[in-house]
């Protein structure tokens, strides 16, 4: 294996790839750990500089310097200056040039170098020893082996299909290219999902159905372009603070309108909040087209010409009166007809969704219903428009694109047999290897688990004993495996802690790659940092993997996370998310990043551009289709047990997910509670005998927590809420999904609540 080619994205390419010095004490320590195996683990390929994590500078960058790289928090993607001293990264800025964030970044973006030396870093390979039940240290061979060994045993007995992974939006696009064909490709898996199941299936599904392909249609410049902005279930000043910040910067004193049950920190700088009863949105959304239905408020040039379905639509909306909608929503009928007249009055209206929409049992109905509402009124295509579903991880629409799990490589379809061939011709690869059928979802796999079809997992760059809902069920699930592979950056997270084998991964900052951000900008991350002891990048080990499955004679083009880019290049040809027009990953990083689609020479395209402008869609008449569907009840409605609606989401804008990375950073640690909280309206605090700081108990059908009260006339009353980011809060989460997305409903489920010690 050859070393990969040098791509320094800011920097002139050295001459020599490695420092002599430095080679030999790589080697010395390199070779200590690692054995021959079977003459396959060349030096070069430990040598490598792309992060075998072994060698102390990236080799490409000058020793003191600054460079750039995007964020690898969340999908708003701003843009870094990382500051190297002796070949380090040792601080970092927000980029002032950068079209995403315009000189400004959270207080995820500002530590994000330092949650990486935390002492809880896997820096070693995890072997579970059989007797004592406990993971030991091994040496990256004995690793290598077991996971090919154990996962080859379970295929051979139980069928290719036994062995499942699932994988992440968190992962260069590169990784998640190699990851999905390595173990669909290489490793005959049939199923493969990942964590953004729980966060973007719905606007995925809904996308596909109403345009003809997942593609979120805006700029981020709408954002200030609007005069109306329209956010269904969607918190940014928490959730992308920096997006909100691009309202901020709106000069049209727009009108603000949220919707959302809670009366959060973005409802609170609004001009028009709707606290609307939970999962009621489809059912106020329906009422307000009929509304502009009845008013013949209609862009009717837009609707004939560009979409398919208005009569339909209209026929079905016609039942959705004031009157019901009051009943079912809680809104008072006329801040509904207000509503209804703010859409018609605005000149350029957004509408912006996330989790309140996505993570519910009729998700998808539900963004269709505001994509109905934005091509009724004409307002797509414009500036400051748009049905624009707001993504949640750095790479979640990567994953949509190139994870090789929904959809094949490049947003192809694993049903089509001319897409096999393409992806086949493209990879060099017989076409008999890519399966022709669609994944199991991440709920089919757990099924699969319990059901013992599915014996051999392979998790990565999730933590699935956490943010998988129904938390006392995943848990009884995942010990059920004959073995279970977890590839994270540290050690300590609740899914490694269960693991038979973990790998130690290099995180953002000690690897390259590109993420794709909400707005579908390409963007550059870079090698900053070295990873701790013997922690691999992802691209690495799934290199060494492929190796010793031996299948790495499929992906001999791929030396390194760029030539991955070129081929996806290859693979976007023809399709709506088409990247021929960038040149390379330096072309990315002089031009700020590029969003797709980018057919023609991207330096030609200008800094930024939204879909739709000529009015077509993809599907095959170019038109847009309304969708439209019965409202249904609550999935599990409360009852005089369990008398409150259960609410989760995000709760700073310090803290991220399952807190593997944030809970190791002193300041952001300053920035949010402690210990597990849940908002309590006054009333029931008063009924309870609550007060604030109070240790209450929480029940679900399923599971109870303990939560310190925090009393507020934030949410209503009846309803409570509960940030995701701490472990307990998935035992109460109900396991019910959305029929066409299979998104989990995270957001609904019927508890009790009472003060601990008191008896319920
Ligand atoms: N700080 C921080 N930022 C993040 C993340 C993080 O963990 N921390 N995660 C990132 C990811 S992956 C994602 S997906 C995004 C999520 O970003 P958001 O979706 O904005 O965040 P959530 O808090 O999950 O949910 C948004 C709102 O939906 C509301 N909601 C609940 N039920 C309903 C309903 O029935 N109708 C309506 N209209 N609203 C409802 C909730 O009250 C909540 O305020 O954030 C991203 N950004
Ligand atoms: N109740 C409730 N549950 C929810 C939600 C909710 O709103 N309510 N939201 C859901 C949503 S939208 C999401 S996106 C999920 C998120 O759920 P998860 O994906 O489980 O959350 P993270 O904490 O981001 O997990 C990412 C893992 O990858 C590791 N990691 C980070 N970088 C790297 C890397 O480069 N390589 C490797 N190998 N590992 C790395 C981290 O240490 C961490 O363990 O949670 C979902 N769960
Ligand atoms: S808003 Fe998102 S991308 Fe920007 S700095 Fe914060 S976490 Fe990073
Ligand atoms: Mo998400």
């Amino acid at each position: 294996m050859t070393l990969p080619p040098e791509s320094t994205p800011t920097m002139e390419p050295e001459t020599t790839s490695v420092d002599p010095s430095l080679l030999k004490k790589v080697t010395d320590t390199a070779w200590s750990f690692i054995r021959q195996k079977e003459g396959k683990l060349t030096r070069e390929l430990l040598l490598e500089p792309g992060g075998f994590g072994l060698g102390k500078v990236p080799a490409r960058l000058a020793p003191d310097a600054t460079t750039t790289a995007v964020c690898g928090y969340c999908s708003t993607g701003c843009g870094l200056k990382i500051h190297l001293k002796n070949g380090e990264a040792v601080n970092l800025t927000p980029n002032t040039e950068y079209p995403v964030n315009l000189g400004m970044a959270c207080p995820k973006g500002w530590e994000a170098l330092n949650v990486l030396n935390a002492p809880d870093r896997g820096t070693t390979p995890l072997l579970k020893n059989a007797k004592s039940g406990r993971l030991e240290p091994v040496d990256w061979d004995i690793a290598l082996a077991s996971f090919t060994d154990r996962f080859k045993a379970i295929q051979e007995k139980h069928g290719p299909a036994s062995v499942a992974f699932l994988s992440t939006g968190q992962l260069p696009t590169e990784e998640m290219t190699y990851l999905g064909s390595l173990a669909k490709f290489g490793m005959g898996m049939l199923h493969g999902d990942g964590n953004t199941r729980q966060c973007m299936a719905t606007a995925v599904v809904a996308y596909k159905q109403a345009f003809g392909f997942d593609a979120p249609p805006y700029t981020y410049q709408d954002f200030e372009e609007s005069d109306t902005i329209v956010l269904v279930g969607s918190n940014l000043c928490i959730a992308h603070p920096i997006m909100w910040e691009r309202v901020m910067r709106n000069p049209h004193s727009p009108e603000i309108i949220v919707l959302d049950p809670r009366m959060t920190e973005t409802a609170m700088q609004s001009t028009m909040h709707f606290p609307i009863n939970p999962k009621s949105d489809q059912t106020l959304l329906y009422t307000i087209a009929n509304i502009l239905v009845q008013n013949n408020w209609i862009d009717w040039e837009f609707v004939n010409e560009h979409t398919n379905g208005i009569h339909e639509f209209i026929e079905f909306i016609e039942p959705f009166t004031l009157e019901r909608a009051e009943t079912e929503t809680g809104i008072p009928q006329r801040d509904i007809k207000q509503l209804a007249l703010k859409i018609h009055e605005g000149k350029r209206v957004s509408f912006w969704w996330t989790m309140g929409v996505n993570q519910s049992y009729q998700g998808v109905r539900t963004a269709q219903a505001i994509i109905n509402l934005a091509l009724m009124t004409g307002n797509i295509g414009r500036p400051g428009t748009g049905a624009n579903s707001i993504t949640g991880q750095c790479n979640a629409m990567g994953s949509r694109l190139y994870s090789n799990t929904t959809s094949l490589l490049g947003g192809h379809d694993f049903t089509v047999p001319e897409h096999r061939e393409k992806v086949a011709g493209i990879l060099g690869i017989d076409s008999q290897l890519i399966p022709d059928q669609n994944s199991k979802a991440y709920n089919e796999i757990m099924e699969g688990i319990l059901r013992g079809e599915i014996k051999g997992l392979w998790v990565i760059c999730t933590n699935t004993a956490h943010s998988w809902i129904n938390q006392s069920q995943t848990k009884d699930i995942l010990s059920r495996l004959d073995f279970l592979v977890v590839q994270d950056m540290y050690h300590s997270t609740e899914t490694a802690q269960m693991a038979d084998l973990f790998l130690p991964a290099a995180g953002w900052g000690e690897k390259e790659g590109t993420f794709i951000n909400s707005e579908r900008r390409y963007g550059l991350l870079k090698k900053v940092k070295t990873a701790p002891g013997n922690a691999l990048s992802d691209f690495n080990i799934f290199r060494l993997i492929s190796k010793y499955w031996g299948c790495d004679q499929l992906f001999e083009k791929w030396q390194s996370p760029e030539d991955v880019f070129q081929t996806m290049k290859q693979l976007s040809i023809g399709q709506p998310c088409d990247i021929t027009g960038i040149k390379d990953y330096k072309m990315l990083d002089r031009l700020n990043g590029v969003q797709w689609p980018a057919a023609t020479d991207a330096a030609e395209l200008g800094s930024q551009r939204r879909l739709f402008e000529d009015g077509r869609f993809y599907h095959e008449d170019g038109r847009a289709r309304f969708l439209f569907e019965e409202p249904k009840p609550l999935s599990e409605p409360t009852s005089s047990a369990y008398p409150f609606i259960l609410n989760t989401g995000r709760g700073t804008a310090s803290q991220w997910h399952t807190q593997t990375r944030t809970s190791k950073s002193e300041v952001l640690k300053k920035l949010y509670p402690e210990s597990i909280y849940a908002e309590l309206n006054p009333q029931d605090a008063r009924e309870l005998g609550v007060v604030s700081n109070d240790w209450i108990v929480v029940k679900s059908q399923r599971g109870r927590l303990r939560a310190k009260a925090f009393v507020t006339q934030a949410v209503r009353p009846r309803q409570i809420f509960i940030p995701m980011h701490y472990k307990e809060t998935n035992v109460l989460t109900d396991a019910v999904f959305d029929p066409y997305s299979k998104q989990p409903s995270y957001k609904t489920c019927a508890v009790k609540v009472h003060l601990e010690g008191k008896l319920s």
